[in-house]
C-alpha cells in the first residue's frame, strides 16, 4: 500500500494529494504534526531526513521525499490521465510552468508567512538547520506574491488551463499557490478575472478539495 505523510493545513502536501486524486491511487495517510514539530523528531527524519511534508512511501524500502520526485514516479507508473505533458513539447511547457509556479508562487508566499510570523521564529526555512527570520524577505515576499496573481492572471487570459486545454500539473501547483496566499492575506479579486474563472472552473473537480 503506498502511504503519504501528510500535514492538512500545508500547502506543499496537498499538491500531492491532488496528483494521488487525479490519478485515482489509493493510498494510506499518516498525518504529521507541523505545529508540535513533529517532522523534526527522530521517528520521522527516519522516514525524511530533511524533515519535510510531503513524503510517500511507496513500496518497500522507497521513500519519495519531494513533490518533484513524487510527480515523476506517479506519472510514470499511472499513465492516466497524463499530467505532465503528452509530447515532448507539452512536457518543457508544464515543466516550465510548474516550476514558475513554484518559484514565483509558493516561494514568496512562503518567504513572506516564514519571515514575518513570530510563530516561525528561527524556523525561516523548512528542513533540520534552524535560521533566523530576515524581516526585509517578508515584505519581498507580500510584493511578489502580489505580482504572482497578476502574471497568472495575464497567463490565463490566454488558455483555460496553465499549459492550454488540459489541467496539469501547473495547475496544481498554481491553485495551492493561490489558496495559501490567504495566509498572508492575499487573495484574487476584481483585478484578476482571469485567475478567478480557472479557480471556479477547478472547483468542478473532486481532486482540488483533497
Ligand atoms: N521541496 C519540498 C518542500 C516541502 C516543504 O517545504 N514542506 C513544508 C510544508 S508546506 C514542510 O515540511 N515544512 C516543515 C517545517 O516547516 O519545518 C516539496 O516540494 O515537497
Amino acid at each position: 500500500m503506498i502511504t503519504l505523510y501528510d500535514c492538512a493545513t500545508a500547502p506543499n502536501p496537498r499538491r500531492a494529494r491532488i496528483f494521488l486524486a487525479e490519478k485515482g491511487v489509493t493510498h494510506e495517510t499518516v498525518p504529521i504534526d507541523l505545529r508540535t514539530g513533529e517532522q523534526l523528531q527522530p521517528a520521522y527524519r527516519r522516514i525524511n531526513p530533511n524533515c519535510t511534508v510531503p513524503a510517500l512511501r511507496v513500496e518497500e524500502g522507497l521513500i519519495l521525499t519531494d513533490n518533484a520526485s513524487i510527480a515523476a514516479y506517479l506519472e510514470a507508473r499511472f499513465q492516466d490521465p497524463p499530467l505532465m505533458g503528452r509530447t515532448p513539447r507539452e512536457k518543457a511547457d508544464i515543466a516550465s510552468l510548474n516550476w514558475r509556479m513554484e518559484f514565483d508562487g509558493l516561494m514568496p508566499i512562503a518567504e513572506a508567512l516564514r519571515n514575518g510570523s513570530p510563530a516561525m521564529a528561527d524556523r525561516a526555512l523548512p528542513g533540520p538547520v534552524n535560521y533566523a527570520q530576515i524581516p526585509e524577505l517578508a515584505q519581498r515576499g507580500l510584493a511578489r506574491t502580489q505580482h504572482f496573481l497578476e502574471m497568472l492572471d495575464a497567463l490565463l487570459a490566454q488558455r483555460r488551463y496553465l499549459a492550454g486545454d488540459v489541467f496539469s500539473v501547473a495547475d496544481i501547483t498554481a491553485v495551492v499557490a493561490v489558496d495559501f496566499a490567504r495566509i498572508v492575506k492575499i487573495k484574487p479579486d476584481e483585478r484578476h478575472p482571469h485567475v478567478l474563472r480557472w479557480r471556479a472552473l477547478l472547483a468542478e473537480r473532486a481532486s482540488i478539495s483533497a
